[in-house]
């Protein structure tokens, strides 16, 4: 492992000018203390998110607002066509629409999110705007689509040939599979991506978060994960901290996954801890069944501390900090 002085300093230089060029990766989180907070800094799920960490990351040193910093960090990996469970290029649902959910939650507990969007390439930009400009917590479906033309945003086709190639390959060859998809998670996480939940702490302390997602691929018409729901995929409380999840999104939902996580940092345990007793949850209601599955969290207290937890290996999450520049950490996990 790289020595910590050295590694400091390249992160010194390098961190502005080529914020991936001095990635470290390392099994075990080293959080600040609270003597020297590790401020700003900003966490994602899955480590090419180390591009949409970057860019929150400038928007909280150019003292921008903490949405302008979750809004533009996530905006990185729906734009990302090679990202193929958030956004443009997101796998469709079983009838071969692309299906979007995402939310995003602000250091006063403001919540807006927008569930099974069609044709619009950023939902956490509309996600932020039923935050700032409704007076609603959720829009859905058609409804999500009207706000978001009366918004302003233009409607645009997200399907990518590729996209389409697999659901085509998938009606040929698939059979469906409700809870989905095991199988198709494990190729995920060969991809090394999948839903982006991203956490934002600024110099003050103050916390912020988002989650962008085309949810489970091939799922059924209609179908909702976590990531849009308040406490399942996605909770900030700005005493306390924030988390946000990746994962089957039906096994998070049930247990409220996020906000779990954040009472369990109120009552003292540290992310990395409380990030295990979610997933420990799941575990505990039947173990066989979550021996099969993959579900993911990873949550930032007002230290400027950070943790996460997996169900399943190869989970790794990307963290971009003052103290640490950029880095991604493997996730430690509860089953082989
Ligand atoms: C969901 N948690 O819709 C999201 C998507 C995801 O693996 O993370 N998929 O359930």
């Amino acid at each position: 492992m790289k020595n910590r002085r050295s590694f400091l300093k390249c992160t010194a230089l390098l961190t502005f000018a080529l914020p991936w060029a001095c990635t470290s990766t390392d099994n075990s989180p080293q959080p600040a203390t609270q003597e020297t907070l590790n401020l700003p800094l900003v966490i994602s799920t899955w480590s090419p998110n180390t591009l949409a960490n970057a860019a929150a990351y400038q928007r909280l040193i150019n003292r921008e607002s903490l949405l302008d910093a979750v809004e533009a960090g996530i905006r990185v990996a729906e734009a990302d066509s090679l990202d193929t469970s958030v956004g443009y290029g997101g796998l469709p649902d079983r009838t071969g629409k692309v299906v979007l959910d995402a939310a995003i939650m602000d250091n006063q507990g403001e919540f807006g999110s927008v569930i099974a969007l069609e044709n619009f390439k950023h939902p956490i930009s509309i996600a932020r705007k039923v935050l700032e400009e409704s007076t609603h917590v959720y829009l859905c479906g058609e409804g999500a689509a009207e706000f978001a033309k009366a918004q302003g945003f233009q409607e645009e086709k997200l399907l990518t040939g590729s996209a389409e190639y697999a659901w085509k390959t998938w009606v040929a060859n698939g059979a469906y599979d409700p809870l989905m998809t095991t199988r198709k998670i494990e190729e995920r996480i060969k991809e090394n991506h999948d839903t982006i939940g991203l956490l934002a702490i600024d110099e003050n302390g103050d916390i912020a978060g988002g989650c962008s997602t085309s949810g489970l691929a091939f799922k059924a018409r209609g179908r909702v994960g976590d990531s849009p729901i308040i406490g399942s995929g996605l909770f900030v409380d700005n005493e306390i901290g924030a988390a946000t999840a990746t994962g089957i999104g039906e096994e998070i939902a049930k247990v409220c996954g996020a906000h779990v996580i954040v009472e369990m940092m109120r009552q003292g345990m540290s992310p990395t801890e409380a990030c295990r007793e979610a997933i420990m949850r799941i575990v505990r209601k039947d173990e066989a069944k979550a021996r099969e599955m993959q579900v993911c969290f990873i949550a930032i207290n007002k230290k400027g501390e950070y943790g996460g937890y997996s169900m399943r290996p190869n989970f790794t999450y990307a963290v971009h900090s003052k103290e640490e520049g950029v880095k991604i950490v493997n996730s430690p996990f509860v089953f082989n």
